[in-house]
């Protein structure tokens, strides 16, 4: 039997009612946890529906607030290892599934995907989807890319969304990432990259199952509203710098299928809201920050005072400025954090300018080609 773990903060009650139920549902599911940041209105709905829910499915549904683990700030990190204590010490399941609670395509198959590639042996399993050409832009320009430079020769960079929060964990691996401190520190959202990162060092079986119809979910809008996790997520990469990581993961990724129009066609973010970031809120020392970085960098963000400019960042000056990035950017500064946020932002509609214009196909095999440059070249130590 399984536990399905639903980490939530404020979202739509109905989705979330919707989620739990198809979880409640499923044949392989014995519980249903779902785990609130706070007591807000989402958890009182919870509360309100949650004995009806049980009742009419038969399968117990319970709701808990988060704890206070980590070090970090409390988030969904904080959400996500509650849920695992919760499996280890309060059910005798052997496999916990995580979902994120906002996902408006959500269905049985899901569950049976995961369910059927545990059946088959592997210890982790992990849901990939498509992505429109200007989402995932965190899991490619920071993630994807860390590990590439940082872990060439490992199965890290390989991973198709290391940020992923759809999970399957068999109960052994769950007893590993709770005795694993580094993991229960990381109370943020830089949860997905320690639990990623944590499973390949461990030399597991991963799975990667592909959902067809992708991953609906409430969107944001500028990329603002992406920098908590941005910063979250470089800071959880940076913190892992020096780790060695064996080549024992076996890693298997399942074949992809056509992808529907309404991914391929999706603009990400609204381009003109991002564009007048680049030169707002500028310090003298943000300024200073920038002599860390080649000069081409550094003269192409300072022109941003004046007059938005962002071509200059591209994937060699990227490759640059991350490595810049891993060894200078100081976590907790705000400086830092803001020098970090434009950087990105100045990548990200870079790439749009230059790549995501030319179609989905051409910007996601341009992606894949990205890292797997950045990984031969680490590889080579140039
Ligand atoms: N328990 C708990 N859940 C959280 C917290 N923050 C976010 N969540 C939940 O975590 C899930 C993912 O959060 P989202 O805000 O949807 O993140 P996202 O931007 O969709 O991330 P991607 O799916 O990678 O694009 C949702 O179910 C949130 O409600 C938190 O602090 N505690
Ligand atoms: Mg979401």
């Amino acid at each position: 039997m399984s536990l399905v773990v639903f980490p939530f903060r404020t979202e739509d009650p109905k989705v979330v009612e919707f989620n739990l139920r198809v979880a409640a549902s499923h044949p392989a599911v014995g519980r249903v946890l779902a785990v609130g940041a706070e007591e807000e209105s989402t958890y009182q709905a919870v509360e309100a529906f949650r004995s009806e829910l049980a009742a009419t499915t038969g399968t117990p549904v319970d709701l808990i607030l988060q704890d206070r683990i980590g070090s970090k700030r409390p988030g969904k990190g904080d959400g996500m290892n509650t849920g695992l204590r919760y499996f280890l010490n309060e059910t005798d399941a052997e496999r916990i599934h995580f979902y994120d609670a906002d996902i408006t395509s959500f269905g049985p198959d899901w569950i049976t995907r995961a369910e059927s590639a545990a059946d088959r042996g592997h210890d982790v399993v992990r849901h990939f989807f498509p992505r429109s050409s200007t989402d995932a832009m965190i899991t490619w320009m920071i993630t994807r890319t860390g590990f590439a430079l940082l872990w060439p020769h490992t199965e890290l960079p390989r991973i198709e969304q290391p940020l992923g929060g759809e999970l399957l964990f068999t109960r052994p691996v769950a007893e590993a990432l709770v005795a694993d401190a580094r993991v229960q520190d990381q109370s943020d959202w830089g949860i997905d990259t320690l639990y990623t990162f944590s499973t390949i060092q461990a030399g597991l079986s991963v799975y990667e199952t592909y959902v067809p119809q992708g991953k609906q979910h409430a969107m944001y809008g500028g990329l603002t509203d992406l920098r908590t996790m941005l910063v979250e997520c470089f800071s959880a990469i940076q913190s892992l710098t020096g780790e060695v990581v064996g080549v024992g993961a076996t890693h298997q990724i399942e074949a992809t299928a056509a992808v529907p129009a309404s991914i391929t066609e999706k603009i990400g973010y609204n381009l003109e809201a991002t564009l007048h970031l680049l030169g707002e809120d500028w310090t003298a020392r943000q300024a200073e920050l920038l002599g860390h970085f080649p000069t081409g960098v550094k003269e192409g963000m300072l022109a941003n005072r004046s007059t938005p400019t962002f071509l200059f960042l591209d994937e060699e000056a990227w490759f640059l400025s991350f490595r810049t990035l891993l060894e200078a950017y100081v976590p907790g500064d705000p400086d830092w954090e803001a020098v970090l946020f434009r950087l990105w932002v100045a990548r990200v509609i870079s790439y749009t300018a230059t790549r995501a214009l030319r179609g989905y196909e051409h910007s996601q095999r341009y992606l894949a080609e990205m890292v797997d440059g950045y990984r031969r070249r680490a590889e080579l130590g140039s």
